[in-house]
């Protein structure tokens, strides 16, 4: 089911229109988890994405998901490498004054688990699926702005080799990332942004070498946080907490390895694999909220709407249950008629996105090194730590967060 093509345009020559129902901008996981979903449930929509889909495939982000992601990806028929490939993991160690401590998640959240798969692998298997079910994604579309979307008829306009098009439509969904479109084409006035920006940085490689350990490992240390990660278990995703002046360039692998193993325990450091890194990159972290996350007929969804620090592994996760709320709205607009999930998706993805923007806020002021922190700091830090991890109440709400609180 492709949208039609309705003839050369009037008012220019070489202006292509196109109508559809939904136009979704942006191609990451937002963009094509809300498409899939869309055209499996008959709902006419096209993708446009700035970049080529080799580019967006090349980002690496987030490595966990939710199983309300894991299951959102089963519903858009795109889970079945995550299910085969994909490291279901039950817990996590806490690394802080020389020791570690394991969060028996699976235990402790009733029963519930997280799945270690990669965002890109995410994208790459939605791709796929948008390709194999004829969804309608048109990369390195250039200079795409949303129009006349306060009203009923709005449209989106873009270039792409020296054409113009519109595309006429029902919605539009603003999934363009932090850097987007969407959100800046919203008047001042009628948008809130909230926002703390943080006075450090992730260091992340990718290196072909098996992982310290069978589950991931958060540390608090006085020389700064790290995480050790993975893809697969000969895949490992490493991080450091690094200064926010710090160039990827001033990081050899060597200075990589020896300041990772200075910051986790001992019996860990010893045992761990070190080998060339094929990817390393630096990522800014912040708390952003724009608010409210409907303007008209513009839905704002994902890293558009919010950004959260990568620290309580919440960013993919809240995009996919943008998408949730978003998609079910525009279902029950097409099959009956009914705005009131559409008129609800602001407030409903907002009450979620604010329990995860403090939990990310709370993880990430408890394990990183803060610039004026001192003695006293690194000390309170480490209290907090030894309370959570003593304490089934404060290990329980700590497990329910991070297995992702309900949609
Ligand atoms: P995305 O940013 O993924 O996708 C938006 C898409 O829109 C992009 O493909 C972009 O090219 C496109 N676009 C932008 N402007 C456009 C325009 N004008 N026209 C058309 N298309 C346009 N989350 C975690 O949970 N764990 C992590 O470790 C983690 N690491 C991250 C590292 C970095 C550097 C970044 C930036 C984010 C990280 N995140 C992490 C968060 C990340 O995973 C996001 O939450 C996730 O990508 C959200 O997906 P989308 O909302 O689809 O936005
Ligand atoms: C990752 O594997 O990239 C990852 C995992 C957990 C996080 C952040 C990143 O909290």
């Amino acid at each position: 089911m492709r949208p039609h093509v309705v003839g050369q345009g009037t008012h220019r020559e070489d202006t292509v229109f196109m109508r559809t129902q939904v136009a979704i901008i942006g191609a990451g996981p937002a963009g094509l988890l809300l498409g899939q979903l869309l055209t499996n449930a008959g709902i006419d929509n096209v993708v446009l994405e700035l970049r080529s889909a080799d580019y967006v495939l090349s980002r690496v982000r987030a490595g966990v998901l939710e199983e309300g992601m894991a299951g959102m990806l089963d519903e858009a028929g795109a889970g079945r490498r995550m299910r085969a490939e994909g490291l279901p993991h039950d817990g996590f160690d806490l690394a802080f004054d020389g020791g570690h401590h394991r969060i028996d998640l699976h235990g402790l959240s009733g029963g519930k688990r997280v799945m270690v798969y990669g965002q890109t692998e995410v994208t790459h298997d939605l791709m796929e699926k948008r390709r194999d079910t004829g969804g309608l994604s048109v990369y390195e579309a250039v200079n795409v702005q949303p129009h006349d979307f306060d009203g009923p008829n709005p449209y989106v306009t873009y270039d792409k080799h020296g054409t113009s098009h519109r595309i006429d439509c029902d919605f539009v969904a603003g999934c363009d990332g932090f850097h987007g479109v969407s959100r800046r084409s919203v008047p001042d006035s009628a948008i809130t942004a909230y926002e703390r920006v943080y006075p450090f940085g992730w260091l992340g490689i990718l290196a072909e070498i098996p992982p310290v350990s069978h589950e991931l490992i958060y540390a608090n240390h006085p020389r700064g946080f790290a995480l050790c990660s993975m893809r697969s278990m000969t895949r490992s995703r490493y991080y450091v907490q690094c200064p926010l002046d710090d160039r990827v360039e001033d990081w050899s692998d060597d200075r990589f390895w020896d300041e990772i193993r200075r910051r986790l325990p001992a019996d860990v450091a010893e045992r761990m694999v070190t080998g060339p890194s094929f990817e390393k990159s630096i990522a800014p972290l912040r708390s952003f909220v724009a608010e409210p996350m409907r303007f008209g007929r513009l839905f704002l969804a994902g890293d558009a709407a919010h950004i959260v620090p990568p620290t309580g592994a919440k960013g993919l996760n809240l995009a996919a249950s943008d998408v949730r709320y978003l998609f079910d709205g525009l279902r029950e607009y097409y099959a009956d008629g009914s705005s009131a999930g559409i008129d609800d998706y602001s407030r409903r993805a907002l009450a979620r996105v604010w329990k995860a923007e403090r939990f990310s806020w709370w993880m990430t002021n408890t394990l990183h090194r803060f610039p004026d922190q001192g003695a006293f700091g690194q000390k309170i830090q480490e209290a907090e730590l030894n309370y959570l991890v003593s304490s089934r109440a404060a290990s329980t709400s700590l497990a329910e967060n991070y297995v992702g609180l309900p949609y």
